[in-house]
């Protein structure tokens, strides 16, 4: 494939499902990640809400939930000026060049995927879209030839699957796609909150659980979520038996998780918040926890505020951004279709 990027900088893809409200988990996990690395790749970011309806929506609240995803964005600091920021529905090359990876992904292969079998835990009737997500996710990654995509541990499945598609699809028709890696976010010094390698965000009222749009409201801090609400959700967090405030996933992982939201929502060192509540209840370090929360969304939530009352701007953000986009995906579909043999038009 030519390459169409500004050329200097490699390509970074990653998106966000427009499954919900956003929360603190999204922000950490995926949100502030694409803000550092704007400034080293040429990143495209995308909300993605063709992968949003493998479960069903309300149309009006996709629609909502999809441009609230775009200004949360930028009001965190994604930069329309460094990142081609779109909607994926609006670049059908994605849908496309799904359709043609799936001619060449075996069954089994997604049925064996983690995260289908999960979603699909004790379903009666199972949709084919859950089934199709991965080969979704790999044309969002493979039309833009990127040499890195930002992912959370659970995500590194569906990026080994793209990567054989990948190898598949070139050793069949020729040499078409690079072979993208997983940039894996590492955690912040001294805290996993999975205790694996990824920035793992759990649920306020289930340690054991990841913090989800998709759960309960008390499970997660949404990025909107007025003062008052934080406070009350941060209070009514679930704590660890004992009364030490410690690092300590294995024993103490209700703890550990606030500890986690602590240091990633204000860029203070695990020790550093642990040594200041040394000593201190639960109480004192929820309540002191909440205000710091508040506090580092204050800016968000005020630059989300202008945003959505420019929505005309946003929209053109978001044509731009797809202009750009669609530019790159059909570089890379006219070099598909026209290796499969589909006869041009
Ligand atoms: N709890 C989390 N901790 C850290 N990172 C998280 N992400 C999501 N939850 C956490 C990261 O956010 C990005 C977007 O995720 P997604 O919406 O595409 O899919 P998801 O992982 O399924 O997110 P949710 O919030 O749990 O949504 P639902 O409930 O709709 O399934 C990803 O980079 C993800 O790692």
């Amino acid at each position: 494939m030519k390459p169409t990027m500004p050329v200097g900088r490699q390509v970074a893809v990653s998106g966000i499902q427009a499954s919900g409200n956003l929360h603190i988990g999204n922000y950490i996990g995926a949100i502030k990640q694409f803000v550092e690395l704007q400034n080293k790749y040429n990143m495209f970011v995308f909300v993605a809400d063709l992968h949003a309806i493998t479960v069903p929506q309300d149309p009006e609240k996709l629609k909502a939930q999809t441009l609230d995803a775009v200004y949360t964005y930028l009001a965190c600091g994604l930069d329309p000026k460094k990142t081609t920021i779109f909607v994926q529905s609006h670049v059908p090359q994605h849908t496309e060049l799904s359709w043609i990876l799936n001619t060449i992904t075996p069954l089994g292969e997604l049925e064996r995927m983690t995260q289908f079998k999960d979603k699909t835990q004790g379903q009666e009737s199972v949709l084919a879209g859950l089934l199709n997500y991965p080969t979704l996710m790999a044309a969002d990654i493979l039309l833009y030839n990127p040499i890195a995509v930002p992912v959370r541990e659970d995500q590194v499945q569906h990026l080994e699957l793209t990567r054989t598609l990948a190898r598949k699809f070139n050793s069949r028709f020729g040499e078409t796609f690079k072979e993208p890696k997983p940039l894996i976010q590492q955690p912040a010094q001294g805290w996993s909150a999975s205790g694996g390698s990824g920035a793992r965000i759990m649920g306020l009222d289930d340690p054991a659980k990841k913090m989800s749009k998709s759960a309960s409201p008390a499970n997660r801090i949404e990025l909107l979520d007025s003062a008052e609400v934080i406070k009350k959700k941060v209070m009514s967090a679930v704590t660890d038996s004992g009364s030490e405030i410690k690092f300590d996933p294995a024993n103490k992982p209700a703890i550990s998780n606030l500890l986690a939201i602590y240091s990633q929502m204000t860029g203070r060192a695990v020790a550093d918040i642990e040594k200041q509540y040394h000593g201190s209840s639960y109480a004192k370090f929820k309540t002191e926890l909440a205000e710091a929360v508040v506090t580092s969304l204050a800016p968000i939530q005020e630059k989300y505020g202008k945003l959505a009352k420019n929505k005309t701007s946003v929209l053109k953000i978001l044509k731009e951004g797809a202009k750009k986009a669609g530019k790159a995906a059909e570089a890379t579909m006219k070099d598909v279709r026209k290796k499969i043999g589909l006869l041009e038009s």
